[in-house]
């Protein structure tokens, strides 16, 4: 077996050893045959399936949209086993939030830090979640558009107790049905005739749903169980493909926002939710007493979920349920919708939120080091593509993961570091990299400009991977370093991983700024991270960016060597049937 690393520092080219010999590495190389047990075991297969009374094929894990529930342990290892059963995709899982920094090639993102699982291969993923990360998740296949239905809730439990109390809790799952097929979505979305998506069929809870053209069928609205009297911490996880939603519940008018992306926040009272893909808020409900009850004359609540932002609006919904004597109606769709209908509320909750425990290191702004400003529009060329600092990026665009080149010494990142100095946006468009060196500390704009061709706007929930970064907030317009400064004065901004650039309005001239985002960053973890908007179509459109933390010495300072079978599409880290995986353990 073939262990590579460097010679020395950044040196090429790599020095192969036979397995045994002499290495540098802190990690340890394992064969997981049968006495291994992973902790938990996630199978992805691709099928027919029905959900809200319609089928489509689609990829899914465990045979399920959503696949089963995670819980992981703050600051344990656990092992992930993930089985591409499959016969002609790639996939890969990437556990939504978590930062993933010292384990290589665990992150999910098919050829930014890993080769993608082949058909009929398995990957062992050493997860470890950071201290201070306790809080709601999920976990999706990064591959094209099959997060659309391959996606599961993920807890991370906390190792001290939480601050707050509850008595229990529920999971509320946001997901989106698409008439079209994974494949038909990207062909039509990557075609020179470029044809859309559609929009969303349903917007779902926990997968199920039922729309008011269901007369007949057998789909249920999803009905979340409680009892009087109790309160309830509702966990709201976005991952829906396309779906920016508001959320709230029928004659139950007050939440109060407890967690934000994995972090407890300071309790935040509202009376609806509005959440993207890609972004988790825990809140408090306490539910009605029984005499409560019987004033309201009704043991069943609507909760109505509307689409925001899009040309058409689509109303949903599922149902608070408590104990009756008589059965739930889980079928009626209510016409007309018990709420008004929800509209988008730009800069919602920003500056507002504040962490629970306080903010130790958020950066201040003379500790910045680096102001990045990605301009993100869309332009027609030979196709319909989302930019940011006029480029695209696709998962076809490197012909190898930039991880992996990295390790293998074929990634020269004080080049790339060089270009995107000299290019003055931080951007090197050779490598389609915004290079980053440990102990920066960026922050990060994503400014948003009308579309070339006709200066359409669109709102961008941007997800980061790795280490949470900390939201200093969003505006209109174009982006103010010193206006902004002085609105940060006396809040306290939350890490997240997931912040939504507003558009502020559907239409503006081309190229004209409206609307912005902002993040600080410090760079602290090696590694390979994207950066994108979360909406699967526009993914597919090219509205990603990748970020390389570190160089090779950092990321080896950091990770240790490794394995070779990482370092080549469906090597020997690897399994399959008839083989098992040499697998290093990074913890
Ligand atoms: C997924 O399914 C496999 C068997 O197909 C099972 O062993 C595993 O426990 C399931 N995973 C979860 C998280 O339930
Ligand atoms: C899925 O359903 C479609 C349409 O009903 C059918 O043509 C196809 O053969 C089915 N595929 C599988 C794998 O069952
Ligand atoms: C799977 O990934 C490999 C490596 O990137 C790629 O060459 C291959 O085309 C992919 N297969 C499919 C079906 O997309
Ligand atoms: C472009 O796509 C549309 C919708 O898919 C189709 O109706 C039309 O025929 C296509 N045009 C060409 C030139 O392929
Ligand atoms: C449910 O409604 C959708 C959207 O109108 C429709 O496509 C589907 O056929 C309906 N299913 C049944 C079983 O009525
Ligand atoms: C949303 O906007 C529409 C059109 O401007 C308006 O009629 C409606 O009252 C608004 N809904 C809410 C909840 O404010
Ligand atoms: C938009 O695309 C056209 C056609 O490829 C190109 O000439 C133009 O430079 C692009 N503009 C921007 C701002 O990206
Ligand atoms: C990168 O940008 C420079 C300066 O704008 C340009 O000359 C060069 O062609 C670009 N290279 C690529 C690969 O896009
Ligand atoms: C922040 O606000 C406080 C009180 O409102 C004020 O005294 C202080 O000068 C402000 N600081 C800055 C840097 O603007
Ligand atoms: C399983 O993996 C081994 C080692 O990588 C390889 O030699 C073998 O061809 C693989 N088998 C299948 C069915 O892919
Ligand atoms: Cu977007």
């Amino acid at each position: 077996m073939l262990r590579c690393f460097p010679t020395t520092r950044g040196l090429l080219p790599l020095f192969c050893s036979i397995l045994g010999l002499a290495i540098s590495a802190q990690a340890h190389l394992y064969r997981h045959d049968e006495s291994f047990q992973p902790d938990h075991i996630l199978r992805v297969t691709a099928q027919n399936y029905s959900q809200a009374c319609m089928d489509r094929y689609s990829v899914l894990v465990n045979g399920t949209s959503p696949g089963p529930e995670l819980r992981l342990q703050e600051g344990k290892v656990s092992w992930i086993r993930v089985y591409n059963d499959m016969e002609d995709s790639n996939v890969t899982m990437h556990w939504h939030g978590l930062s993933a920094f010292a384990a290589p090639f665990s992150d999910g993102t098919p050829m930014a830090s890993q080769w993608p699982i082949a058909p009929g291969h398995f990957f062992d993923a050493e997860v470890r979640p950071e201290i201070g990360y306790a809080g709601t998740y999920f976990y999706h296949s990064h591959v094209g558009f099959q997060a659309v239905t391959a996606v599961g809730s993920l807890v991370v439990e906390p190792a001290q107790p939480s601050p707050y109390e509850y008595d229990e809790e529920r999971i509320i799952l946001l997901s989106d049905y698409f008439a079209k097929t994974d494949k038909e979505v990207e062909e039509g979305l990557l075609s020179s005739n470029f044809t859309w998506s559609g929009e969303t069929g349903a917007v779902l809870v926990n997968g199920q749903g039922r729309l008011a053209t269901n007369a007949t069928g057998a789909c249920s609205l999803a009905a979340i169980e409680v009892e009087p009297g109790k309160t309830y911490r509702l966990r709201f996880i976005g991952a829906t493909a396309l779906s920016f939603v508001s959320l709230a519940i029928e004659n139950h008018d007050a939440f109060e926002i407890i967690e934000a992306d994995g972090h407890y926040t300071k309790p935040a009272k509202t009376d609806y939710l509005q959440i993207s893909t890609g972004q988790r808020y825990s809140v408090l409900l306490k539910t009605k007493t029984e005499a409560e009850l019987q004033e309201a004359k009704s043991r069943q609540f609507y909760f109505q979920l509307t689409t925001l932002g899009r040309p058409a609006v689509l109303t949903t919904f599922a149902v608070l349920e408590y104990p009756s004597p008589t059965a739930t109606d889980l079928k009626t769709v209510p016409s007309p919708p018990p709420l008004p209908i929800a509209n988008v509320t730009y800069g919602w909750m920003d500056y507002a939120l504040e962490p629970y425990y306080p903010n130790t290191d958020f950066p201040t702004a003379a500790e910045v080091t680096r102001r990045i400003i990605i301009n993100v529009h869309q332009n027609i060329s030979s196709h319909t593509v989302w930019l940011q600092s006029g480029y695209d990026w696709m998962e076809t665009f490197p012909k190898s993961p930039y991880l992996v080149d990295l390790y293998k010494g074929e990634l020269d990142l004080a080049a790339s570091y060089q270009r995107a100095m000299e290019s003055g946006d931080g951007f090197d468009n050779q490598t389609r990299l915004y290079p980053a060196q440990i102990n920066e500390v960026l922050e990060i704009v994503w400014q948003n400009q009308g579309a070339v061709n006709n200066g359409g706007l669109e709102n961008h929930p941007f997800h980061g991977h790795g280490r949470h970064f900390y939201d200093i907030g969003g505006g209109d317009g174009l982006f103010d370093p010193v206006e902004n400064e002085k609105r940060l004065n006396g809040t306290h901004p939350v890490a997240r991983d997931t912040s939504v650039l507003y558009s502020y309005r559907k239409k503006t001239t081309a190229l004209a700024p409206s609307g912005w985002r902002a993040w600080r960053v410090r760079v602290t973890n090696a590694g390979v991270w994207m950066m994108h908007c979360h909406i699967l179509q526009h993914m597919v459109m090219g509205m990603q960016t990748v970020f390389a933390f570190g160089d090779q010495e950092a990321v080896m300072a950091q990770s240790g060597s490794i394995d070779g079978g990482y370092l080549v599409y469906g090597g020997s880290a690897y399994g399959n049937s008839t083989y098992n995986p040499l697998v290093q353990h990074f913890f």
